[in-house]
């Protein structure tokens, strides 16, 4: 019989879990409780030139018009390499975030969820990892997987916030308890303090514009001098914030397909300036950092 509530299936979605590679697993309704906060952040202009989070902003609000057989969602959070990996001075591995050390998450996390999806075999559900219209972070929180930190990032207690989020909808009805997580953050300012540009709000929001994840990641054309001055050596992505942060003492082991890529230890970052559309293609292969685009790549390692 397909079940109709999510605590018949539990115990097979914490056995996917477990052989997966998960850290946590949690559930919560389908509503988003602070989704007027992502309104006031995109009515300030927030998001920059990520246009495509404006166009979600009806469905953060109301998901329920847009799924309205959802019951439940179903959160996981996939930890990636939370220390970069010894190498020479110059190489490539220094200049990059960690979440983009490893293989692309889109197609890791993605897959993970599609165990998930084949446990729940005739139910209906909906996943995404990333690209979808909903904040994974406010979803994550409601499942009790974790508190939203002054750097906007979502915390597990024990393992910091060097994790990514996968999310699944699903038809079932939420009776899955989540656990209640308290804001740890308390009078501690430090990740405002180390953010090289000053782009992070006291709402636990970003002015995206001034972020140097955005900047090196999202933006298309020359990148704003204030921020270009002060990219401290980041030509990928940026973990300052998360880097000052006291909770990520104790990261968790990476899920294998995050493992530090050696060919980005052995490559120095100037050699990208030689490097023409299929080398870049090859040394980015399944990766992230395809994004940034070669022209993007080189125009952010001129700043550094
Ligand atoms: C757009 C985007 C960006 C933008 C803007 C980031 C931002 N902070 O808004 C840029 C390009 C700058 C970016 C950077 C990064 N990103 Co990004 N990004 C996203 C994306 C696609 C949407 C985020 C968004 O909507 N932002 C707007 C703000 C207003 O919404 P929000 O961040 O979801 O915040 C909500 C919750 O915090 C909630 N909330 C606030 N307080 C509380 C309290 C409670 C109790 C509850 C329940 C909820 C709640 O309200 C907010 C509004 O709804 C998500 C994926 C997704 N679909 O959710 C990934 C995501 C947030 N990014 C992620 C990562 C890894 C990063 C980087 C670390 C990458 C890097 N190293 O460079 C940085 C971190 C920068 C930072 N400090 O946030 C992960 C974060 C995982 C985590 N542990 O939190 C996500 C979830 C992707 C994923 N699926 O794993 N990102």
């Amino acid at each position: 019989m397909t079940p109709t509530r999510l605590s018949e299936v539990w115990p097979d979605l914490e056995r996917v879990a477990r052989a997966e590679g998960v850290l946590r697993l949690g559930a919560s309704g389908i509503d988003d409780e602070h989704a007027a906060l992502f309104a006031e952040w995109l009515a300030r202009g927030g998001h920059a030139s990520m246009h495509y989070l404006a166009k979600n902003a009806d469905v953060r609000e109301r998901p329920r018009e847009r799924y309205p057989w959802a019951r439940s969602v179903v959160s996981i959070l996939v930890p990636y390499a939370g220390e970069r990996p010894a190498a020479p001075p110059g190489a490539l591995s220094h200049h990059i975030a960690r979440y983009a050390l490893g293989d692309d998450y889109h197609e890791v996390l993605d897959r993970i969820l599609r165990k998930f999806e084949a446990a729940l075999d005739g139910v209906k559900t909906w996943r995404y990892v990333d690209t979808g219209p909903l904040s994974d972070r406010a979803y994550a929180a409601q499942a009790g997987l974790g508190w939203i930190g002054k750097n906007g990032m979502l915390i597990d207690e024990q393992h910091g916030s060097y994790v990514f989020i996968g999310t699944l909808l699903t038809a079932l009805e939420h009776d899955v308890e989540a656990a209640t997580v308290a804001d740890r953050c308390g009078a501690c300012t430090r990740c405002l303090d180390a953010c090289p540009t000053n782009a992070i709000l006291p709402d636990r929001t970003l002015d995206s514009a001034h972020c140097i994840s955005y900047a090196t990641i999202e933006h298309r054309g020359a990148l704003d001098a204030f921020v270009a001055e002060r990219l401290e050596g980041n030509a990928f992505g940026c973990d300052v914030c998360q880097e000052a942060c006291p909770w990520n003492h104790a990261p968790a082991d990476a899920h294998p397909a995050f493992a530090p890529r050696e060919a980005y230890r052995a490559t120095p970052v100037t050699d990208l300036f030689r490097f023409a559309q299929a080398d870049f293609s090859a040394l980015f292969a399944k990766s992230a950092i395809k994004r940034a685009k070669l022209a993007g790549m080189q125009r952010n390692i001129e700043s550094l």
